[in-house]
């Protein structure tokens, strides 16, 4: 039998069990037969001691047995890997379509669970929910806010810029509530207290900042209302989310659209999560005169605070998660620990 004889036959031999190859085998076969080193390429190596006329039809043959194993074995990958896929679609099969039994009923999801408990914390605390537009002008979003025109957070870097024409006013997808404050300025009359919650865009992304998240922005007009007004709000808020013994500490700020400005940070481990350090949820302040004047209202006569909070990170604080974008990617191994929350 020549070399190439044997080559064949061996080949031939494993046919019968090719169909029941799994990734590793076809790996090894590869690399055993058409590999850099493998019995096929092997078989050139006999091409120099053959009669001249014998050559052509020689390196034919060889080529023709390479053909055939890299073609079969190309072959049984595909099918191998579209089993595999199709196998895992059908475990992961999710029909939406189905009536909840119980098992799989619908929950909220726990963003919105923790929204609406914010939203019926402020209820009772006579506020009033309003709406505000996530498609809106620079003007509302930065301008009237007080943004100087040249502030980084209007470059193209930070916000997604929807027009931006010469001559014509620029439309963005808003980058915070704080653009509810000047709509519910010039819609309603002071004295009131307002929330808003919804959501936001920036161009920012890493494990506690998402591209898209949701604020909670509060807005209350008074006469005679003071930083002690806010802060008592606040604490009001984390200690009815989180318990009594949660750590909150106010960090002095700048917001161009309130003045005095402040962050509120929670302490991670006040709040039963297993890591040291402070998690930023919220800026805060008191309006700025300029934003009541933008707003239609006389600064000498009213004052107000203003407060805006990451929804997502709040929510990351309650159920100790560590990466944003798990609330927002849909994966329902993630979403199902969340089952439950009404
Ligand atoms: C603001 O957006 C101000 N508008 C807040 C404000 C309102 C101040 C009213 C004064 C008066 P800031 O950019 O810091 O501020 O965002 C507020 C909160 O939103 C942050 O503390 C954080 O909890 C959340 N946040 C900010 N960027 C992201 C992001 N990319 N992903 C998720 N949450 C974010």
């Amino acid at each position: 039998m020549t070399p190439l004889d044997e080559v064949r036959s061996a080949w031939a031999s494993l046919a019968p069990t090719l169909n029941a190859a799994d990734e590793s085998t076809l790996v090894e076969l590869r690399s055993r037969f058409v590999g850099k080193k493998g019995e096929i390429p092997g078989l050139m190596r006999h091409l120099g001691s053959l009669p001249p006329e014998e050559k052509p039809a020689y390196g034919s043959a060889v080529q023709a047995l390479r053909q055939e194993v890299e073609g079969t074995l190309d072959r049984l990958q595909v099918e191998l890997r579209s089993r595999a896929l199709a196998q895992r679609l059908e475990s992961e099969r999710l029909d939406l379509s189905l009536d909840g039994d119980g098992a799989d009923a619908g929950t909220l999801h726990p963003l919105l669970a923790l929204r609406d408990e914010i939203l019926d914390l402020f209820t009772g605390m006579g506020f009033d929910v309003a709406d505000a537009p996530e498609i809106d002008t620079e003007w509302f979003n930065f301008s009237a806010l007080n943004v100087p025109d040249d502030h980084p957070a209007r470059d193209m870097q930070d916000t997604f810029f929807l027009s931006r024409e010469p001559g014509q006013e620029a439309v963005v997808l808003r980058t915070h509530t704080s653009n509810y404050q000047i709509h519910a300025l010039r819609d309603r009359k002071p004295p009131f207290r307002l929330l808003h919650c919804g959501q936001v865009y920036r161009c920012d992304a890493d494990a506690t900042h998402a591209p898209m998240f949701c604020q909670v922005e509060g807005l209350v007009l008074d006469r005679g209302i003071t930083f002690a007004n806010l802060k008592a709000t606040l604490f009001t808020m984390v200690r009815a989310l989180y318990g009594p013994q949660a750590v909150l500490r106010f960090r002095p700020s700048f917001f161009p659209f309130t003045e005095p400005s402040a962050e509120m940070d929670v302490d991670c481990r006040s709040v039963g999560l297993d890591r040291d350090g402070w998690m930023e949820i919220g800026g805060c302040g008191m309006v700025h005169p300029k934003v009541l004047e933008n707003g239609g209202l006389d600064a000498s006569e009213f004052q107000g605070f203003a407060f805006g909070f990451g929804l997502d990170r709040m929510a990351m604080l309650r159920h100790g998660i560590k990466e944003i974008a798990l609330l927002t990617n849909g994966d329902m191994r993630f979403l199902r620990q969340f089952r439950g929350l009404a």
